[in-house]
Order: C-alpha cells, then structure tokens, then sequence
C-alpha cells in the first residue's frame, strides 16, 4: 500500500514532492495544529516516504472516518492534459461499470475505457461532492468493522445517517467535533497558505475512542497546489474551469451545518 510502519508514534506515507512542498509550508503556517507533524523525507529499502506523525497514537481502539473535501476531486491541470492527449483508462471503466454498468456512453463501452476527468466527475455526480461539496470515503470502527462501499451516498438524509452511525449516537463527540471543525474553519479562515492554494482531494481525518477524545485533522495533500501568482481563493465560490476555485469550505459549512443540526436533535 502507500504507508509503511515508522518509527513510534510516526508514519511513512509514500513519498509525493506535492504532499512534501505543502506539509512543509503548513509546519509554519497557523493551521499546523491541524495538519499531522512533518519529520521530512526519508530512505527505507531504497524507497522514499513522507515521515509524519501518526495521529492515532493517542486514541484507545480508535473509531476513523476520512471524509473527502471540495466540490473538485481532479486538479485543473489534469483536465487540460485529457483534452491535448486522452488517455484511456481501462481500470477506470471498470470501476465505473462495478458501480454503474449503465453509466459509460455507448462510445466508452465500445473502448472500455474512459478518462480520468470523466472519472472523476462521474464520482462527484454519484456522490456527495457534487451537492455538498464533501464525501464520505471510508470508515473504520471501534469494533473493527469496516466500510469503504460510500460510492452512492449522495442524498442529504443517507449522509446524515452514516454519521449518525459513526458517531453511536454520542453526543458528547459529536460536540467535541462541531467544536474542533469551527475552529479548523476559523483558521481556515486566517490562512495565508489556504488563502493561497488549491486543495483537492485532500480529507479530513475524523479520529474518537469510548474514552470521550475527539480530533479531526487534514491530510492527504498530494493534489494541493499554489496557485499562480498572486491569486487567491475564496474556497466558496463555485468552479468553473480557470477560477481554480475548490469549494473546500462551502463543503466545510455544509458539513457543519449538518452535524449542528445532529447536536440539537
Ligand atoms: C481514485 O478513484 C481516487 O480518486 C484517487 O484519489 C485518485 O488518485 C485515483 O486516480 C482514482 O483512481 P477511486 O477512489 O474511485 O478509486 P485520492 O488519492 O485522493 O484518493 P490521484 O492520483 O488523483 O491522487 P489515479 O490516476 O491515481 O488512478
Ligand atoms: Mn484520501
């Protein structure tokens, strides 16, 4: 897989110079509490990794959920390049046929094979990046349970339901989440690097254990970029091809929203 075991309380992520260049800038920027502690490139088996903290180090049997944020999953760049040169993707067809045998074009069936942009968007659409500008991708449970099967949870009330479940009902977390995602919006906020990156298909990171601690952090920032010069995002406007923009925040007040919605009720 991408992640190796590392040292005590450290991780090893396959090395990424996207991932490298932002986690570094991010040590130094007021989001670092926020964002798994950078410890630099290292060298195992003559393979390079990311070495970074492990943030369940603290939890006692941790229940986990990642959450993808942003209304774009695919960096702008990547839409240019399947229009100067498409490259089919067969793997791409067929985890979209697994899903949705109806969903490729009669054309596409023809090359089994699709790009990735239509991948990509097709995700978007079927889930709820789309509509709320985020994504449940993966959970993993207390009691070991485990749920990656997400590609269809679109609709407002079968997200709600899914944390709902993640969270058993407990309040007390549920708290301690809205609480820590107003004040990761909050510095969002006051951010230069947010100010002045593109962040897609980077997660939030949703850790609690029967002991009452609750965290969220960001991660995964292999498709984070700086913007070109001097441009800045509002992270809430809608996209449209050259704005850049990545929805990460209307995403961000949505999924507060809901989970204010969960603590009253
Ligand atoms: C995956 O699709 C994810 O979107 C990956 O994004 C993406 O990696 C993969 O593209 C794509 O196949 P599924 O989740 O539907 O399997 P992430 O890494 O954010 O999970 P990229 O490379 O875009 O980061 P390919 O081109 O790596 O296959
Ligand atoms: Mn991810």
């Amino acid at each position: 897989g991408n992640f190796q075991a590392g040292a005590n309380g450290r991780i090893l992520k396959c090395f990424c110079q996207c991932e490298q260049r932002s986690l570094e800038q991010l040590m130094g920027d007021p989001l670092r509490p926020f964002v798994p502690t950078y410890y630099g490139m290292v060298q195992q088996d003559g393979q390079a990794f990311n070495q970074m903290e492990d943030l369940l180090a603290d939890f006692e049997a941790p229940s986990i959920m990642d959450c993808k944020m942003g209304i774009r999953t695919y960096l702008e760049e990547e839409l240019v390049k399947a229009r100067e040169r498409p490259r089919p993707r067969k793997d791409m067809y067929e985890k979209m046929v697994a899903v949705d045998p109806g969903a490729p074009t009669p054309e596409e069936h023809a090359q089994g094979a699709v790009t990735k942009p239509r991948y990509m968007q097709w995700r978007e659409t079927m889930s709820s990046t789309s509509t709320l500008g985020f994504r449940i991708e993966g959970i993993k449970k207390a009691d070991g349970t485990c749920n990656t099967n997400f590609k269809k949870t679109q609709a407002l009330e079968q997200v709600t339901k899914v944390l709902e479940d993640f969270m058993d009902g407990d309040h007390r977390i549920l708290r301690k989440y809205v609480t820590r995602l107003e004040d990761l919006r909050d510095t969002l906020e006051n951010s230069p690097f947010f100010e002045t990156h593109e962040v897609v298909g980077s997660s939030l990171l949703f850790v609690h254990d029967h002991t009452g601690l609750a965290k969220v952090w960001m991660i995964d920032f292999g498709k984070t970029v700086a913007l070109p010069d001097h441009q800045t995002l509002s992270h809430r406007l809608p996209w449209a091809e050259g704005n850049h923009e990545d929805g990460y925040l209307w995403g961000l007040d949505n999924l507060i929203c809901l989970l204010q919605g969960l603590a009253q009720s």
